[in-house]
């Protein structure tokens, strides 16, 4: 029976930029997990794509003055880029956009209208009479039914989370005009969700040993509830048309037809790997296949993925179920939520922009994976990121590669030390010790191995397997620092070793120590690939590896079991390494109070960066610490001081524009810094001979000033 892994990842609306709460809550999580299992040679196909209908989009449509289309072209290509650079590895990444989509979606619901599973009501609909249109859910706000939050939407309560028809919401008023609105009759199409309790109370049960404590609490809430009908079709213009006859105006409901996206996105991959029946061998069930389907998701997606779609696809009938849906609650950030009106928040793509380098962006995913809001609520905070980078991944794992390959290359010529006569059979033994056992130490041989290596080996072997173990049951956190420790293993082997000692004394023992710090080096760039995927194919390349792997087989050629070979020694003798270099360069602190200064700053009047420009273009700048000696306001201007700045070898005039922000008072004996080779200007008539340093919150300039003392006239650079 072969087995396979259908993962997916909730597919994103197309009306924003992903930001890091996203990235936490479903997508980082799959990639993990895809590039986990397509090391360990499973046959797995990573599907995702764009959310591109329903009033997400069109409000967003409205709020930028753009066509729905041209909302949902701009962020399909910003969120797939985002995603492509961040090294999620998604074998597909469709558009429910596509007339593919379009196709499949309207496909299922004929079928289940010709099956008698959509029932046709008439039914009154909130209409708001000034903009002439019918309401749909996120357009209509009012008071919620269930908790009497006030500003409930029309379908769910972001309070309480409950999920309600929207003429059962109090006090409502219309998004559009702002009025009450008007009820007019209009007709639905209701899925009968209510027909399906039994079996999903079934299939929820058949879980409840595995899936996580929050996903099943929220799904049997639901259930316990009792089930209702559900419109799956809406009064809107932008999405699915409805497939009937005379249903001008009307679209199918934007979760009926996303949920199918998956479906549809993997058709497009079967089509473009030119067979277009493929999409068969993973969505439908068989008798000579076993696919675990693992759905990712925010938490505020599980009643759709738990109930709804397991509905749809029992109702369509010879699909298969999600196996989990390992729901991650949300991230914080700096202790708040993530807010995007309030600005509180880090888009995916300026995270890449500000770090550009690919081990600074494994950085970010390694520090996201260590805070993933597993069984609660986490936060993320930029301190955080900087001690993750520098105190474990350049500390630990950038050190240990470095302290190896930079000894290689001093003592062994670069190459991995080929081992002494009497140590010929050593990389059998450790192959053999590894294969016979699952690394226990007892296992290894005290004749055969030295206490050191015995540790080492037994420590990659178990560490193998825990992290494995991790990985498999969705526990991320324990399987990104189970691989930290491996490198902190590796370094502790290092020390224990002490190959600077046997260097003179005993060659042949160094050449073996450095011969394994080697193979272990590959052994920790395979463990970290599914987190740090670049920074393992650096590693990789500095062992001499050509062709490094990094989990990345899709679903149409699954890959050897390279997960299988971390304990081993692989790296032959004599193998040219790399030459040595610092892996991950430690972040500054500057560039961390950049990061914390954007948050809450209100970013529009942030000025874009500059052009670069080369240190030389800079160094034509002559700055000069100058001390104010005298200041005076510029007759009849609010805004023109005349300073007198003493610049150490002479007193220069200078005329600044900082009246509304300063008195002249305040401003004699004051240090500042100059430009001082600024050719000379008139302001209003007064000679001014350079200019002083100031910045500009958006609301007032303030002056740069030299911290400590300084005599006038030094030159800053
Ligand atoms: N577009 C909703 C969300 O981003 C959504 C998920 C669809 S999964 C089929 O929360
Ligand atoms: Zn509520």
């Amino acid at each position: 029976m072969t087995r396979q892994y259908l993962i997916t990842a909730a597919l994103p609306y197309a009306n924003g930029y992903l930001h890091l709460g996203h990235i936490a809550g479903a997508y980082l999580p799959a990639d993990l997990y895809a590039r986990y299992l397509r090391l360990a040679g499973e046959q797995v196909l990573f599907v995702c794509g764009s959310d591109e209908h329903g009033v997400a989009i069109t409000i967003r449509a409205e709020q930028e003055g753009k066509t729905p289309q041209e909302i949902v072209d701009h962020y399909h290509a910003a969120n797939r880029e985002a995603f492509d650079q961040f090294g999620i590895s998604f074998d597909v990444y469709g558009r429910t956009s596509s007339p593919l989509h379009h196709r499949v979606a309207q496909e299922w619901f004929l079928d289940f209208y010709r099956r008698g599973l959509l029932e046709e009501r008439q039914q009154l609909q909130f209409y708001d009479e000034q903009a002439g249109m019918f309401l749909p859910d996120r357009y209509v706000e009012g008071t919620c039914p269930n908790c009497g939050y006030e500003r409930a939407r029309g379908d769910q309560c972001e309070q309480c989370g409950a999920y309600y028809d929207q003429l059962a919401l109090k006090n409502p008023r219309s998004l559009v005009s702002g009025k009450p609105p008007a009820l007019r009759p209009t007709t639905h199409w209701y899925f009968r969700l209510s027909q399906f309790q039994h079996a999903l109370e079934e299939y929820i049960a058949s879980h409840q040993d595995e899936w996580k404590e929050n996903v099943l609490q929220q799904a049997r809430a639901w259930l316990k509830q009792g089930l209702q009908d559900r419109a799956v079709t809406r009064d809107l213009r932008w999405g699915v048309p409805v497939p009937l006859p005379n249903t001008e105006g009307k679209v199918l409901y934007v979760w009926f037809e996303a949920l199918l996206g998956y479906i549809s996105a993997t058709q497009g991959w079967a089509c473009e790997q030119g067979d277009s029946d493929r999409w068969q061998q993973w969505w439908l069930q068989s008798s000579d296949r076993q696919t675990y389907y693992a759905a990712f998701i925010g938490k505020d997606n599980i009643v759709f993925h738990t109930l709804m779609f397991p509905a749809m696809l029992m109702a369509r009938g010879g699909y298969i179920l999600p196996s989990n849906v390992p729901a991650h609650e949300f991230l914080n950030l700096e202790g708040q939520k993530f807010s995007k009106s309030r600005n509180w928040s880090i888009d995916l793509r300026d995270a890449l922009a500000d770090f550009p380098h690919p081990h600074h962006r494994d950085a970010l995913r390694y520090a996201l994976a260590m805070n993933f809001p597993e069984t609660r609520d986490a936060d993320f905070t930029w301190g955080d990121f900087q001690a993750r980078t520098n105190n474990e991944l350049a500390a630990i794992v950038g050190n240990y590669a470095n302290r190896v390959i930079a000894f290689i290359a001093r003592h062994f010529e670069g190459k991995v030390p080929v081992l002494s006569e009497q140590d010929r059979e050593f990389p059998a033994r450790w192959h053999a010790v590894v294969a016979n056992s699952s690394g226990g130490s007892s296992a290894l041989d005290a004749e055969q191995f030295s206490a050191e290596e015995r540790a080492m080996i037994a420590a990659l072997a178990r560490g193998a397997e825990a992290i494995a173990t991790a990985y498999r049951s969705f526990r991320f956190r324990d399987a990104t620092s189970e691989t930290m420790n491996l490198a902190r293993a590796a370094n502790k082997f290092f020390n224990d070793a002490a190959p600077w000692k046997s260097l003179a004394e005993n060659p042949a023992q160094c050449a073996r120590t450095l011969y394994t710090c080697v193979q272990v080096l590959r052994s920790i760039a395979i463990a970290l690939a599914p987190v740090a995927p670049h920074l393992s194919r650096s590693i990789q390349q500095l062992c001499g590896i050509a062709q490094p792997t990094t989990g990345e087989f899709s679903g149409a050629t699954p890959g050897p079991n390279v997960w299988a070979t971390i304990p081993q020694p692989l790296i032959e003798q004599g193998t040219l390494l790399g030459q040595p270099q610092r892996l991950i360069e430690p972040i500054s602190d500057e560039r961390i109070a950049l990061q914390r200064a954007k948050l809450g700053a209100p970013a529009a009047q942030l000025a874009p960066h500059r052009e670069r420009i080369s240190i030389e273009e800079f160094s034509r700048i002559e700055l000069r610490t100058g001390r104010i000696v005298s200041a005076e306001r510029v007759p009849k201007s609010n805004k023109l001081i005349k300073l007198i700045v003493n610049l150490g070898s002479e007193e220069r005039q200078i005329v600044a524009g900082i009246g509304k922000h300063y008195t002249p008072d305040e401003l004699i004996g004051l240090d500042v810094v100059v430009v001082a080779n600024l050719a000379p200007a008139q302001l209003m008539g007064v000679e001014s001979n350079g200019m002083l340093l100031a910045a500009n919150n958006g609301e007032r300039l303030v002056i740069v000033s030299p911290r400590d003392e300084i005599p006038p006239g030094s030159v800053v650079r």
